[in-house]
């Protein structure tokens, strides 16, 4: 049983939260755990694991194939779980809503199936503070139809610089790819008004939300993005699924990406003729378990409020900067002034693997390394950092536990 406030309450109450969250209630190295790596995955909730359970117990089948009961019942809930996340983005029609592997594949499809129609001359506008999976499959894609990949620089605080965007920006813009919210900085970038003037060159964009939607749904009608991806782990939903939204004029517009069952409308040797949307673009059988787990985290997120999450989590991060920055020698990379809670830092000259080594005795969980943001990190001069990634179930408390950690570390390996 989830024991989730209601929407109409004002505040957080986190402790209540975190009673839903089995896994936060463990020990690390004889220590309770303090889980601060959100950004590379989240949580789930006991409704989540609960229904993953279920499906497979009573309802485990294949979709979209049998004319038998289970294969209605699986059917049926996968397309239902289609519809609640279509709701969730607000996506005019639940057509828009493509099932993927993840982030990864959602961009993956747009690069490799927009971008066919790419020629030599046409260019990608990306940032620096991009994930590599923002990166390279526009670089495979560059190559191969020999186009350009524009950067735009972000600032020491880690902000895109807005003049450098809009000096890249060009009637030789194919696609503007950029993150929401950057995994290893923390930093909200200004999507609604880069999708603005994007739109104002004819530049169709295409949003990485991997690290908004775990703090905060979206609206894609609201912002007007082409497309937006995200993955289920990283929004307290199972790994292994994600999704690609696009409008359905650009995504009717599209080739396949991937050929294989379901995708199809018939086959000869002749030649074959294409499903519909969305199947046209789910070839294969799909994750159906992860898809209805989605489902399962999106209704949790949707009992909890937003604007409760939000102020939270506000007040978190400031806290967790103040906290962490007041620790002699700790610089955080990162500086933003919209930043969600996650916190990259350096303490003194020792290496962030020893860092959160020392914080992992601990039982305090943090990623250390490039983040797989590696130009990033070139940036800033760095070859990594120690990252703290917060998510709405962590308390004030384990940001203390964190700093006391860092002092610890300091302790131990600084000369
Ligand atoms: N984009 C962003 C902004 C991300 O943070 C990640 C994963 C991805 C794309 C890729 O998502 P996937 O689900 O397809 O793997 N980021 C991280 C991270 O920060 N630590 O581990 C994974």
């Amino acid at each position: 049983m989830d024991t989730t406030l209601t929407p109409a309450t004002a505040a957080l109450n986190v402790e209540l939260l975190r009673k839903d969250f089995p896994a936060l209630h463990q020990s690390a190295h004889d220590h309770p755990l303090v889980y601060l790596d959100n950004a590379a995955t989240t949580q789930k909730p006991q409704s989540v694991i609960d229904r993953i359970r279920r499906y497979y117990e009573s309802e485990n089948s294949n979709v979209h194939r049998g004319v038998h009961f289970l294969s209605q019942l699986a059917t049926d809930a996968y397309e239902g779980a289609r519809r609640t996340i279509a709701s969730y983005i607000n996506a005019s029609d639940p057509r828009e809503v493509i099932f993927t592997r993840g982030t990864t594949e959602s961009i993956n499809l747009v690069a490799s199936s927009y971008g066919a129609s790419f020629v030599p001359g046409d260019e990608v506008l990306i940032s620096t503070m991009e994930h590599h999976s923002n990166i390279v499959p526009w670089q495979m894609l560059c190559e191969r139809r020999g186009c350009t990949l524009k950067v735009i620089p972000v600032s020491d605080e880690g902000e895109i610089i807005y003049e450098e965007f809009e000096r890249l920006l060009s009637e030789r813009t194919k696609i503007l790819a950029v993150c929401h919210t950057s995994n290893a900085l923390g930093t909200v970038n200004p999507i609604q008004r880069m999708i603005r003037d994007a739109h104002a060159l004819g530049v169709p964009v295409l949003i990485d939300a991997a690290q908004a939607l775990p703090h905060g749904p979206m609206d894609v009608r609201e912002l007007d993005c082409d497309f937006l991806c995200f993955s289920s782990h990283k929004m307290f939903g199972p790994t292994g699924v994600g999704v690609l939204y696009g409008k359905q004029d650009l995504l009717e517009s599209l080739p396949p990406y991937q050929g294989g069952g379901d995708m199809i409308e018939s086959v000869s040797f002749e030649g074959t003729t294409y499903n519909e949307l969305p199947h046209r673009f789910e070839a294969g059988t799909p994750n159906i378990a992860g898809v209805i787990g989605l489902e399962a985290a999106v209704k949790y997120l949707q009992k909890v409020s937003p604007a409760a999450i939000s102020s939270y989590e506000a007040e978190l991060t400031d806290y967790a900067t103040k906290t962490i920055s007041s620790i002699d020698g700790v610089r955080i990379v990162g500086t933003a002034k919209r930043k969600v809670p996650v916190m990259s830092f350096l303490v003194g000259d020792i290496h962030p693997y020893d860092c959160g080594t020392i914080l992992d005795r601990l039982g305090i969980a943090v990623r250390t390394g490039h983040h797989c943001t590696q130009p990033l990190m070139h940036r800033f001069g760095i070859p990594g950092t120690a990252r703290a990634s917060l998510a709405f179930y962590n308390t004030f408390g384990e940001v203390d536990a964190l700093a006391d950690g860092i002092r610890k570390a300091k302790s131990m390996l600084m000369r």
